[in-house]
């Protein structure tokens, strides 16, 4: 009987993945087809046959829904649920309040260490029977539990005896959509919105249940559903209770909704003369404004606010300042214990002399001045969202305010949707940095986990790269680094390559010989693209607009708008001097770190020309020239590329023919950029530096006009 089970299991599971569904990428990591490997298989089955759930809650229905799914695809067997522990390889879930059984093999202390969302997941014997149990504070928590035992069965580690004990390093972990109401995403790859806003709330498309399901897999707890360049009407009641509508299905997955909060909507669609923060009636419009909210959403997070920055309203459009701005919104939140995130990604009309250098200008003077709920959310660089920068000076430098990290998941200066980069390594580099704020050892990691100065409010944002692609992300690959987001931001110690080899094994396949090279191309990928965009420190030098492609040469408009700005080539050399004899924005960073940035000597290489303006025959530390390292380093970038197509067509025969064809298709695509990026870059710097490309690059065939002449009327995400 039981063989007969797991025949028909199998049969089903392929016949309803490869036919009905496909291989379109739709499922995400959350895929459940049966383990290939017998024996492996029956491990598991032995371990889990029944399932106990102490409660009922709705979250407590979607953990059955996820385990029947996942346990009954993963194992090709039926799973049974019992009343009671009567057998052994029962799976045993509640929290000690709803389970007395729980509550006696779990000692009250240990569940200390898990908060309102970790989690224990425990071989133990009861009652001479062996079980395995899954205990938290909160049924949020057991669903965590639960999502981190299929994924200790979807990569095949052992549960023999497992004893895990998790709990979240941050305590908001949220995704930032920059999607507007007319379902265009601001820098979104990945076709429109998820959020049908014109069918909401009387269509409540299932996507948004996948959608809970993939976050709440992951850990993210919050959701902020709309662009920072915001648009008030979403405080209309005709969107809250669209907005209320989605909430209500997050619920269940632990997952809240924020909204973006136009500073000027007490004008826009309040009616009022004025938004100052500091007028009576302004305070009154935003108190009932949230009361109102709140009515639609009892749960509602809070609002992220971009104030003051690019063309964006805010109070200092009334003279008062961020502080003045976010404590008002803040305090008319507090009541029911919503939050502010207000944004130090800042630039106002007046170009400053230093772009790099506003943010922290503004703010560091502001520190201390915060309500009790407010962040203050600054991107990982000084810059915006580069291949590569420095850490932001403001890590460190506002001990009195908690930080919340602002990353970006979708590749806006990464190759957008057709080039494979994975993130983690960059997201790592960020949190792994010494600020050395408290003196060596005081990373970017503890400023945000809260440990470096005793915050409890503790927050972490990617702004997020789902469409409504049916793959959700756009390049499959380009799912990692949702996934990534989401693991780091519960542990920001895991390893790049930690969480590569899981995201591998859940998404494509657990055959060792698949998993290595593959993740050895994931892992190689963010410096292979920095190598063919913007190498030994360059940055921002993106086509205008919509940053699609390489353009050195855009010069007009705003200043720091330019690439000409950043890249400040000439015939003496190349880069932008920030240091002591520059603009001086080495000194926003403390002392170890000033002097480690200062000096071209013993500035790492790879941040050299985004703090130094230097010869180009500069000699390097390799014995090569400046022009030389910089054209050779443009040439490596191409080649890694190259190497990723090896590797991936080697793969041929390990990975389903859907989606192995949509990667190699988009990797030729990033073939081909890479080149374009390369060519055009060597060819608009060679003007400045009048020297030959060096032996061993490739010399472009396309010239500098072609290139220059190149247009792109539609690229997306604008
Ligand atoms: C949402 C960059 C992007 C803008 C984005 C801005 C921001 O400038 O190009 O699209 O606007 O950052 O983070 O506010």
């Amino acid at each position: 009987m039981k063989h007969f089970y797991r025949l028909f299991y199998i049969t089903f599971f392929f016949f309803y993945s490869v036919f009905l569904q496909g291989e379109d990428g739709y499922r995400l990591w959350l895929r459940y087809d049966p383990i290939k490997d017998a024996s492996i298989a029956r491990e598991y089955s032995k371990a889990i046959s029944y399932l106990v759930i102490e409660g009922q809650s709705p979250t407590l229905q979607a953990i059955k829904e996820e385990l029947f799914t996942g346990l009954e695809g993963l194992l090709g067997k039926k799973l049974f649920i019992s009343s009671e522990v009567r057998k052994s390889g029962t799976l045993l879930i509640g929290t000690p309040h709803q389970s007395k059984l729980i509550a006696s093999v779990i000692p009250p202390n240990e569940l200390n260490h898990t908060g309102d969302e970790g989690y224990i997941i425990r071989r133990v014997i009861i009652s001479r029977k062996r079980c395995i149990i899954i205990s938290a504070n909160s049924d949020i928590g057991l669903l965590y539990g639960a999502f981190h035992l299929l994924r200790l069965i979807q990569t095949q580690q052992s549960i023999a005896n497992v004893n895990i004990i998790s709990a979240p390093e941050i305590r908001y972990r949220l995704l930032n959509h920059w999607d507007n109401l007319n379902r265009t995403v601001e820098r979104g790859y990945a076709g429109f919105s998820l959020w049908n806003w014109h069918l909401l709330p009387d269509y409540v498309s299932p996507r948004y249940k996948d959608y809970a399901r993939a976050n709440a897999s992951i850990g993210i707890n919050g959701t902020v559903l709309t662009n920072v360049n915001a648009n008030a009407l979403v405080l209309t009641d005709q969107y809250l209770i669209k907005a209320a509508a989605l909430a209500d299905v997050f619920r269940t997955y632990g997952i809240k909704v924020y909204l973006t909060a136009r500073f000027s909507a007490p004008v826009e669609i309040g009616g009022l003369s004025t938004a100052d923060p500091l007028n009576p009636q302004v305070i009154e419009w935003w108190n009932s404004k949230i009361k109102e909210i709140y009515k639609y959403i009892p749960d509602f997070g809070g609002f992220l606010v971009k104030a003051n920055s690019e063309g964006q309203p805010g109070p200092q459009n009334y003279g008062r300042n961020h502080a003045e701005g976010a404590n008002m919104l803040a305090r008319a939140l507090a009541p029911y214990g919503g939050i502010v995130m207000w944004r130090a990604f800042v630039y106002d009309n007046n170009v400053p002399e230093d772009r790099a250098k506003q943010a922290y200008k503004e703010f560091k003077p502001l520190d201390g001045k915060f309500e009790k709920n407010v962040f203050v959310q600054v991107k990982n660089g000084p810059v915006d969202f580069q291949p590569r920068e420095p850490f932001h000076p403001l890590f460190g430098a506002m001990p009195a305010t908690p930080l919340m990290m602002e990353f970006q998941i979708t590749q806006e200066y990464l190759g957008q949707g057709t080039h494979l980069v994975y993130l983690a390594p960059l997201f790592k580099e960020c949190l792994d940095a010494d600020t050395y704020a408290k003196g060596k050892g005081s990373e970017v990691a503890k400023v945000i986990n809260g440990s470096l100065d005793n915050h409890d409010l503790t927050g972490i944002a990617g702004v997020s790269n789902i469409g409504d692609d049916r793959n959700w992300c756009g390049h499959p690959f380009a799912q990692a680094n949702w996934y990534a987001f989401g693991r780091l931001a519960w542990n920001l110690s895991m390893s790049s390559e930690d969480i590569a080899e899981e995201w591998i094994r859940m998404t494509f396949s657990n055959n060792q010989q698949f998993v290595e090279p593959v993740k050895k191309m994931m892992l190689q990928s963010r410096e292979t693209a920095v190598n063919y965009m913007t190498p030994l420190g360059l940055h921002h030098i993106m086509a205008m607009h919509h940053h699609y492609g390489p353009g050195p040469w855009v010069n007009q408009g705003r200043a720091d708008w330019t690439s000409v700005y950043y890249h400040r080539a000439d015939s003496a050399g190349i880069g932008f001097n920030r240091s002591t004899r520059g603009s001086d924005a080495v000194s926003q960073y403390f002392p170890e770190v000033k002097q480690l940035f200062d000096s071209p000597e013993t500035c790492p290489k790879s941040l050299l020309l985004l703090f130094h303006h230097l010869p180009w025959d500069y000699l390097m530390k390799s014995g090569r020239t400046l022009w030389d390292e910089l054209c050779l380093k443009y040439h490596s970038g191409v080649d890694s590329v190259r190497n990723m197509q090896k590797t991936w067509n080697s793969l041929k025969n390990m990975v389903d023919e859907e989606r192995f064809l949509h990667v190699k298709s988009l990797l030729a695509i990033q073939e081909k950029e890479a080149v374009w990026w390369r060519d055009a870059c060597i060819l608009y710097f060679q003007q400045f530096s009048r020297r030959p490309v060096p032996p061993g690059v490739e010399k472009p065939v396309k010239t500098l006009e072609y290139y220059m002449n190149l247009r792109h009327y539609y690229a997306p995400g604008i």
